[in-house]
């Protein structure tokens, strides 16, 4: 039986939360292996929004086990938080496992991160400001406290002891400002966090192989994306974690033999939230962190850029920040596609284009005159990169209610097949709305 792995192809927000929900309906687990609550994926069911940001995508399924693996980052107060809103609205959080050795968001930490973002004022990276970014140092300082710690409250506040005098200490000479009370934070964890998530503490490499060698189809749910990863993202420009399919290796505990279906979700154009290169980018009317600037730019340029926020609804999902706009970009896409060893594509907000006379495709790059097919391996010659665009016809047709590959009409079809002849692997899935069930089973 399969282990599929769903992951983000761009710089996060694809949609993947409405493509592992579609998956997830032929599996039955879902698990999370990297990244935090900087995530937030939306799901439509019968005109309801859910936007997940721990939880994984299959929650709303009764057959599914969630997941929260090792790979993940967690702060408890969100999770509890997170169940409870999923309760009251009528979902079984019962089944969800979260992993012993995941690790644990403190206070110290999103408060660092918060602190850093603003000391580095304009060159800032643009967080989510949730703490994953010091969580994961400390992981790999290896001072971080886990999930299993609060199992053994003797070691957890021994842990926390440590680590906390080491944090105030910054707090007070990096920063100036006063120190966190280490006991309060070891109760609060103690006494009030650990009796709600207990009996979700797991040994989920365990349950994982347990239902894979059960033959059992498992998900492995990708959050923020590719070139956000913090090896081959645009560093530093980049999360904490390693959202790239290998990740699953590390985050979930799984060798690479039993993942047999990686899907690549990409949007029909790319968006970023955050600071950081985009070679695509569009300019807006908007200010956006890090977008370009607007003076000079072409006015139909601007009305392109905020066509894809406006009608695309480009907003974050948790910290609700404008997303930045631009071109589809097959150069990330080659790259993406070797990063993770997509087998199949799924094509996300295809709709949004449907009221455009023409659409782009950046087929390759301009560096210093030369015309590159590949991602630069400098990022120096990503900032420089000028885009060299197919321009294609629109097809003006509302797509929100097509499901069958021939209501896609032609010029949709060409654009989609051009696509997939740039980027080297069948688009499988075509997302024509924001529901469950918009969206069109290509091949
Ligand atoms: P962090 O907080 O340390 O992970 O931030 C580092 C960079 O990673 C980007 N990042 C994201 N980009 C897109 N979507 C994300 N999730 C939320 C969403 C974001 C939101 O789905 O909308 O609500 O604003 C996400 N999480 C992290 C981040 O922008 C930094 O560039
Ligand atoms: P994720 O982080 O990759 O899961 O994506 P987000 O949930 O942050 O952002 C994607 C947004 O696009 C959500 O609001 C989804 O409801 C919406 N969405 C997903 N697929 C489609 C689609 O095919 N068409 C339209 N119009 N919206 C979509
Ligand atoms: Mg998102």
């Amino acid at each position: 039986m399969p282990a599929t792995v769903l992951v983000g192809t761009q710089w996060g927000d694809e949609g993947k939360g409405k493509f592992t929900d579609l998956v997830a309906k032929e599996a039955t687990m879902v698990v999370r292996y990297q990244g935090g609550h900087n995530a937030g994926h939306t799901l439509v069911v019968d005109g309801e929004q859910f936007a997940l940001q721990l939880l994984p995508s299959g929650i709303l399924y009764d057959h599914i086990t969630p997941v929260i693996g090792n790979g993940v980052v967690v702060d408890p107060q969100v999770l509890i938080a997170e169940m409870d809103a999923f309760s009251s609205r009528g979902v079984d959080v019962s089944r969800l496992r979260v992993s012993g050795n995941a690790h644990l968001i403190l206070p110290f930490h999103q408060e660092i991160d918060r602190l850093t973002e603003r000391r580095l004022g304009r060159s800032k990276l643009g967080t989510t400001k949730r703490g994953i970014g010091p969580t994961y140092a400390d992981k790999s300082s290896r001072v971080g406290l886990r999930v299993q710690d609060l199992l053994d409250p003797k070691i957890f506040r021994t842990k926390l002891e440590v680590l906390g005098k080491e944090k105030n200490q910054v707090l007070a000479k990096v920063y100036n400002q006063l120190p966190l009370d280490v006991d309060e934070i070891a109760d609060r964890y103690l006494d009030e966090h650990l009796p709600r998530i207990r009996d979700h503490i797991a040994d989920t490499v365990g349950l994982v192989h347990d239902a894979l060698e059960g033959g059992q189809h498992v998900l492995f749910e990708g959050a923020q994306a590719t070139f956000l990863d913090l090896d081959h993202g645009t560093y530093p420009f980049v999360t904490s974690s390693n959202p790239v399919a290998g990740g699953v290796c590390t985050g979930a505990g799984v060798g690479p033999r039993y993942i047999d279906r990686v899907v690549g979700v990409a949007k029909a154009y790319v968006t970023r939230v955050g600071t950081g290169p985009f070679p695509t980018e569009l300019a807006m009317s908007y200010d956006a962190v890090g977008g370009k600037d607007r003076e000079g730019v072409d006015a139909a340029e601007v009305a392109l850029g905020d066509h894809f926020v406006d009608v695309g609804r480009e907003y974050g999902v948790n910290t609700g920040r404008r997303r930045r706009p631009g071109w589809f970009d097959a150069v990330m896409l080659r790259h993406a596609v070797r990063l993770n060893s997509l087998s199949e594509l799924a094509i996300t907000k295809l709709d949004i284009l449907d009221a455009l006379d023409t659409v782009k495709l950046c087929v390759a790059y301009e560096v210093d005159g030369q015309r590159v097919t590949h991602l630069p391996y400098h990022q120096t010659d990503l900032h420089r990169a000028v885009p060299v665009y197919e321009e294609m016809p629109g097809w003006r047709t509302d797509l929100s209610e097509v499901t069958e590959p021939s209501g896609l009409p032609p010029e949709a079809v060409a654009y989609l097949d051009r696509l997939e002849a740039e980027v080297g692997v069948p688009v499988t899935l075509v997302g024509t709305g924001p529901g469950r069930d918009q969206f069109v089973h290509r091949r």
